[in-house]
């Protein structure tokens, strides 16, 4: 077959919340993309993308796709002009800041995309008032508070460098659903002898990847690594040098050794025995952890990351090849961004869990206005209703959306924005160490806007044209400045994929830390109390990533079923495989679609998260507002809810 005359390829990375970060080769006949598909020179990427992204096409080429902005007329949208729309954003957006201060407008951005310039829609309303933005993250905050507080940085070890372990603990981690591309390098490191161990309450397809399984209580980790930890000084297997490079010694050996190691492992809920196997394993290292961020999604998630962080540093695998716990990759610190001061000048925030109740108590002043950004907090927030209550009582909400989500039908005004494939824009990513550039494909549509765009065509009617009249070119070089001399330039990036030079192989190599006192930080005291149940709500509910599905990103046709809830038989006795159920929080209720497994534990309901609140699968409906205990992280697996017969 000849290859037409208008064939090309164009290559572009892919921006979605996702460790990976893909170089992806894009194939255009005509102006139209009929092929997407994994860069074979990416390092990381390797030739392949994953299930969701490789169907980005059909995402790309929907019927619902948004084209033109959308205003609210009643309970309908009307098409509206770009100037008609900007023209009332702007206006309102001058007398709410006069009549009630910046602070009754909220900027709301969520993770639609990773993309470096979303930082610049940020700025734009840092520049404008500073506004009310969010603190911590639902995705990590816990997490990073926790490592912050431990090492005093959040980064992790070079990807490759897993070559190097003799042991690997996924510790609560299936990269089958949500990083497909740590894969190759994980089956590199098992057949050069690396031992797999996951730990995770949930039985799932990394499992049979892995040499060991635990399975804890949800929520048992702090005790189950305390366990280990009282192992390793029982057995004099701490690092001899660990006085040197942690505070903290002694009160972290009183706190391990204050129960025995049987009693921890029943507190996780595990064997003796696996607790001695994982001990040993981290005694006889390299080992290296790769942290989850399931387990910091609960009441106690800093306190379980502290309780990790301090393991592997008395263990003595911080600061060696093959070592580490790897939570999150610094993915931005490559960049400059530092024309963005964020929180340190925001006149209030609300907590990023707590977006729905947070909105409706504000006064002083009251948030008259909200804008969304690359989110679909309805869906992905806890409390689903209040979230949309919070919105539906503004004087205005904007929501910038490829799609109508639930979020964009409590809007007044809809704006219709790029996607990935559109989009002009620089990516670092946070489960490895590449950065790379993101060009447009194909033009938007005549329509549609990049978020950039959309500020920059806003700037100049809230007296702001100066500051945003820069093309993305300038944008993206201004950002990679630092990055000049050392091999991560633009014009070095745009030749293909670049590794961070800044980012170390091995992190804390010379065993110094960015703490105060230049040492590790050792946990000195923790609530090990696992996650909990009721008699009468004997489930955690444990709303996961899916390999289909990006976020709430569903593609069409993908949620005419109830939602499926997978648990153990004994768990659901009286009830089959297939059948219609209810399941009950103490916050709401959600029709789903038994599915019985008897690898699960008993304790746990599994869903996919990210159902839409408007096709009844929505797992936030069921979840009430509440932040971890440090980091402002959602407490999105702590819900105990029960199965009741669909009346
Ligand atoms: N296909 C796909 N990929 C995605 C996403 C997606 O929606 N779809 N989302 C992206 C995003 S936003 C993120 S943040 C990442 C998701 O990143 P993660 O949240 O780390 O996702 P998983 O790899 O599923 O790992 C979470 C694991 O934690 C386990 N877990 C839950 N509670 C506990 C606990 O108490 N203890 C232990 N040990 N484990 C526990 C869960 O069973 C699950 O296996 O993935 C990204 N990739
Ligand atoms: N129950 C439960 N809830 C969860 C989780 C869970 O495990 N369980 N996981 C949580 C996690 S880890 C995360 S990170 C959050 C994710 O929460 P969100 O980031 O809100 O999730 P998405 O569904 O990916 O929504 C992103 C939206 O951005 C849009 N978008 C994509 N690209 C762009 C763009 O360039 N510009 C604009 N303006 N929009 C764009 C998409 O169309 C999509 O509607 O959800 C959290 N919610
Ligand atoms: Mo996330």
């Amino acid at each position: 077959m000849s290859t037409p005359a208008t064939q090309r390829t164009v290559k572009t990375a892919c921006n979605r919340d996702c460790g990976d970060a893909c170089s992806i080769v894009a194939t255009v006949n005509d102006n139209r993309i009929t092929r997407i598909a994994g860069d074979p020179d990416h390092p990381i990427t390797k030739g392949f993308l994953c299930h969701r992204t490789s169907r980005f096409l059909e995402r790309q080429y929907s019927p619902d796709r948004l084209s033109t902005p959308l205003v609210r007329t009643g309970n309908c949208f009307e098409p509206a002009s770009w100037d008609s729309v900007l023209e009332r954003i702007s206006q309102s957006m001058l007398q709410f800041r006069e009549e009630s201060g910046p602070a009754s407008i909220m900027h709301y951005r969520c993770g639609g995309s990773m993309g470096m310039m979303k930082l610049v829609t940020d700025y734009f309303f840092e520049k404008f008032g500073p506004v009310t933005t969010k603190t911590g993250d639902v995705c990590t905050g816990a997490g990073d508070s926790a490592q912050q507080l431990d090492f005093g940085t959040v980064d992790s070890h070079d990807i490759f460098d897993l070559l190097n372990s003799k042991t690997i603990i996924l510790w609560g981690k299936n990269p089958y659903a949500s990083q497909v591309h740590l894969l190759p390098v994980l089956r590199d490191a098992k057949k050069k002898g690396a031992r797999l161990i996951l730990i995770d309450p949930v039985h799932h397809q990394t499992v049979q990847l892995c040499d060991q399984f635990v399975q804890p209580r949800p929520g048992g980790d702090a005790a189950l690594a305390l366990g280990i930890a009282c192992w390793l000084f029982q057995n004099r297997k701490v690092a001899a040098s660990v006085e040197s490079y942690c505070d903290n010694v002694d009160d972290f050996k009183s706190l391990a050794c204050s129960r025995t190691i049987k009693q921890w492992a029943e507190l996780a809920d595990v064997t003796p025995s696996q607790v001695t196997l994982i001990a040993e394993a981290c005694s006889d290292g390299p080992a290296a952890i790769i942290a989850g961020w399931g387990m910091q999604r609960r009441a106690n998630g800093a306190a379980t990351v502290r309780a990790i962080d301090a393991l592997a540093a008395v263990s003595g695998n911080i600061g060696v090849p093959g070592g580490g716990v790897s939570y999150c990759f610094a993915r931005k610190r490559a960049f400059d961004y530092s024309f963005l001061k964020g929180e340190a000048v925001a006149p209030r925030t609300i907590p990023e869990p707590l977006f729905g109740p947070g909105i409706l108590a504000a006064n002083d002043p009251p948030i008259r206005m909200v804008w969304v950004t690359a989110g679909n907090p309805v869906v992905m927030l806890p409390e689903s209703e209040t979230v949309k209550q919070a919105l539906k009582t503004r004087d205005l909400t904007i929501v910038v959306d490829s799609f109508l989500t639930d979020t964009a039908q409590c809007a007044d005004i809809v704006l219709p924005t790029t996607t990935m494939l559109e989009e002009d824009d620089l990516l670092g990513a946070y489960g490895h160490h590449w950065l790379a550039e993101m060009r447009p494909v194909i033009p938007a549509p005549e329509l549609v806007k990049s978020d950039y765009e959309i500020v920059q065509a806003l700037a100049p009617l809230v007296g702001l044209a100066a500051d945003f009249s820069d093309d993305v070119e300038t944008w993206k070089r201004r950002m990679l400045y630092a990055g000049q001399n050392k091999g991560a330039s633009l014009d070095d990036i745009r030749h293909g994929p670049v590794r961070s030079p800044t980012a170390p192989a091995v992190m804390f190599a010379d065993r110094k830390f960015p703490t105060e006192s230049g040492r590790v930080n050792l946990i000195s005291e923790v609530d090990t109390t696992p996650s909990s149940v009721t008699p009468d709500r004997p489930l955690l509910l444990t709303s996961l990533a899916t390999a289909s599905v990006q976020g709430s990103q569903w593609l069409d046709g993908t949620q005419d079923d109830h939602l499926p809830a997978t648990v153990h038989p004994d768990s659901a006795a009286g009830f089959n495989s297939d059948d219609v159920v209810k399941l009950e929080s103490a916050h709401g209720e959600l029709t789903v679609r038994l599915k019985l497994e008897a690898n699960q534990r008993r304790d746990i309901v599994l869903v996919p998260k990210g159902g839409w609140l408007n096709k009844g699968r929505c797992a936030n409906a069921l979840i009430k507002a509440q932040t971890t205990d440090a980091g402002d992280c959602a407490v999105y697996y702590d819900t105990a809810v029960r199965i009741v017969p669909q009346r």
